[in-house]
């Protein structure tokens, strides 16, 4: 997949940079018998890395109007079928509420109108997905750090998850249900935001109406769309098979980091 070959890229700069202190680290690591069997695993290796060089806090990239894209592409679901969501859409989203609840103090149902007088952020971001194409797009949206705090987390409360009101893959079980789950690091990142307008217009329904995430330190599939309810978790192993995320589930990695 073009993602660790992005990362082991990655990889290589970040180890050219920090120079000797690397270097001299990855002397003493291949000196012993363990080390060599550490360094044999790639991605034990890359994810030691993240760990020691990506500060999580740090703000992605963000760009001019005359960068956006005029052909950002809808991918996945882009026109949800299920009966709740067609709905909604049928009444222009009217009735929509966004329900945040789990491991909170204080559960919420926002209309569409409470969103939008949240604190919000807007921010020009590039979008990548990992089937390789990327665009730039004009966001804004409330920040979900101002909202979890307006619901009160609970000390035990450790990731967020988005319920998503499109099946993408029909399953018995309902584990096709899109949805997705980031830690209390992305959640709170200033450029969080769940997102109801894409280049100053309202968020069209093929990119996620009425309501989108945007966590820009991720890779495409961790944008969930169509965000019918927010969840506090202490744990992911409940949820879908148990990955925390639709394409998690099938094999892509938890953190997706750019
Ligand atoms: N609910 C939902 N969210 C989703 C998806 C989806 O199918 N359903 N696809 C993901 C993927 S793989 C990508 S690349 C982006 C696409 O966002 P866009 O449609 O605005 O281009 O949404 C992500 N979020
Ligand atoms: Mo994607």
């Amino acid at each position: 997949m073009t993602v660790s070959t992005d990362r082991r890229t990655w990889l290589q700069v970040a180890l050219a940079s920090a120079g000797a202190l690397v270097l001299s680290a990855c002397d003493r690591i291949t000196a012993s018998p363990k080390g060599v069997a550490v360094l044999q695993s790639a991605e034990g290796l890359t994810r030691r890395a993240q760990r020691l060089f990506i500060d999580r806090r740090a703000l992605a990239r963000e760009f001019s109007h005359a960068d956006i894209s005029s052909d950002f592409r809808p991918n996945g679901s882009i026109d949800p079928t299920d009966d709740d969501y067609v709905a909604l859409k049928t009444k222009g989203f009217a009735d929509y509420r966004l329900v945040v609840d789990g491991l909170v103090d204080k559960p919420l149902s926002l209309s569409l109108a409470d969103l939008r007088a949240l604190p919000a952020r807007t921010q020009i971001t590039r979008h990548d997905c990992v089937e390789g194409w990327s665009s730039i797009a004009k966001w804004t949206g409330a920040r979900l750090g101002p909202l979890l705090d307006q619901a009160k987390l609970k000390s035990n409360a450790r990731y967020i998850v988005f319920h998503c009101g499109d099946t993408l893959e029909q399953t018995l079980d309902g584990s096709g249900q899109y949805y997705e789950s980031i830690d209390l690091i992305d959640a709170y990142h200033p450029q969080t935001i769940l997102a109801y307008a894409m280049n100053d217009r309202v968020l069209p329904v093929p990119h996620g109406a009425p309501l989108r995430l945007r966590v820009e330190r991720q890779l495409g599939y961790k944008q969930a769309k169509y965000i019918m309810r927010i969840e506090a978790v202490d744990d992911l192993k409940h949820l879908g098979r148990g990955n925390g995320g639709f394409w998690e589930d099938r094999g892509y990695e938890w953190y997706a980091g750019i």
